[in-house]
């Protein structure tokens, strides 16, 4: 069978090593050079904050139009689509505590023309998709903000996205803490409920990042599923994740290979990447590694993913299928492990 699958990832996913508790450790490589990353290291798919395109978010359209026109044509030279464009809604200075949903009417405002503004900037790259990484829409402390009025708020700006950009589609990342302590809208779940409040259901689905997924004491594997099941996973930011702890980004499949091998299972079993859906990797360089090693992590979760891909295909399933007829499950764990193990 041939490999269906497209790669995509971020301009952050190649960076200086910085963390909060120390300063970069490697020089940056340039916008340029990274993007000339993309292609020799198998990927097609370059996914955007708003601000990895324009200068400055709070430039003046002309200037903005002119960024992203620019990027558009850095991107057809090298034969590369740009996949979303995600508004970055939490490091603004208005948006300390919270764009959407916080309690301040100027930054409600500045986050919702920025937000619609990215629509704008994505029809010119030429990305359908928008995606929400709703980063500090929650709190530090219960009593901060209405939880009730808040809800409300992610579905108001919902409406106000699809009502401006009429061919896009909006994809929620969720993650159920960091930077705060409490996201209001926590898992996949959580926001396909809200997708349905919304004017055009249709266009609203998810992105779901494996280790958000484990932050939130989930399967990604059946997180995907539920979000397969309603046609609603219109991308993924694989990774992998050591526990409950910061999010660690480790490349796709280095921490536990069989939640790994699930994740990759069900989006073969059920036809993913086959309305041109990008295998996106959300994966961090260890801070360890030299400028010149700073990429192998891309290469890593890409080859392990393909890997793992072969597995999947290569799965007796009538033998999967008999051990689960006759419920033994200790025999259905041996054959796994052995199919990992090479056996
Ligand atoms: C945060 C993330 C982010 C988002 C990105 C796009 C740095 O936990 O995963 O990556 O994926 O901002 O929404
Ligand atoms: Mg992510």
């Amino acid at each position: 069978m041939a490999n269906p699958y497209r790669f995509s990832f971020g301009p952050w996913n190649i960076h200086s090593g910085a963390d909060p508790f120390g300063p970069a450790v490697r020089d940056e490589f340039s916008f340029i050079e990274k993007l000339d990353f993309y292609k020799n290291l198998g990927f097609e798919g370059v996914q955007f904050h708003d601000d990895d395109i324009v200068a400055s978010a709070d430039d003046a359209w002309s200037k903005q139009e002119k960024d992203a026109k620019k990027i558009r044509q850095l991107l057809d030279e090298r034969g590369l689509e740009a996949e979303f464009v995600a508004p970055r809604l939490w490091e603004h200075p208005l948006t300390i505590d919270g764009a959407i949903t916080s309690n301040s009417p100027e930054a409600r405002k500045y986050a919702l023309e920025r937000s619609l503004r990215s629509i704008d900037i994505a029809n010119i790259v030429g990305a359908k998709n928008i995606v929400l990484w709703p980063a500090r829409e929650g709190t530090y402390m219960r009593e901060a903000k209405d939880p009730v009025a808040s809800v409300g708020r992610l579905v108001d700006w919902l409406n106000a996205m699809l009502e401006h950009g009429k061919n896009i589609r909006i994809l929620g990342e969720m993650k159920p803490n960091e930077p705060m302590d409490q996201a209001y809208v926590p898992t996949t779940g959580h926001f396909l409920g809200l997708a349905q409040l919304t004017i055009d259901p249709s266009r609203v689905g998810t992105l779901i990042e494996s280790a958000h997924a484990i932050l939130a004491g989930l399967d990604p594997s059946d997180e995907m599923a539920y979000a397969l099941y309603q046609k609603k996973l219109w991308s993924v930011h694989l990774n992998d994740q050591n526990g409950l702890k910061f999010d660690e980004d480790k490349s796709f499949g280095v921490v536990d290979l069989r939640r790994a091998f699930n994740q990759v299972w069900v989006l073969e079993r059920n036809g993913y990447g086959q309305n041109g859906e990008f295998v996106g990797l959300d994966v961090k360089a260890l801070r360890t590694q030299s400028k010149a090693t700073s990429t192998k992590h891309l290469r890593n979760s890409r080859e392990i993913f393909l890997q793992l891909v072969d597995l999947a295909r290569s799965l007796d399933v009538h033998k999967i299928d008999a051990l689960r007829a006759n419920r033994d499950y200790e025999e259905l764990d041996m054959v796994i492990i052995n199919h990992l193990l090479g056996h």
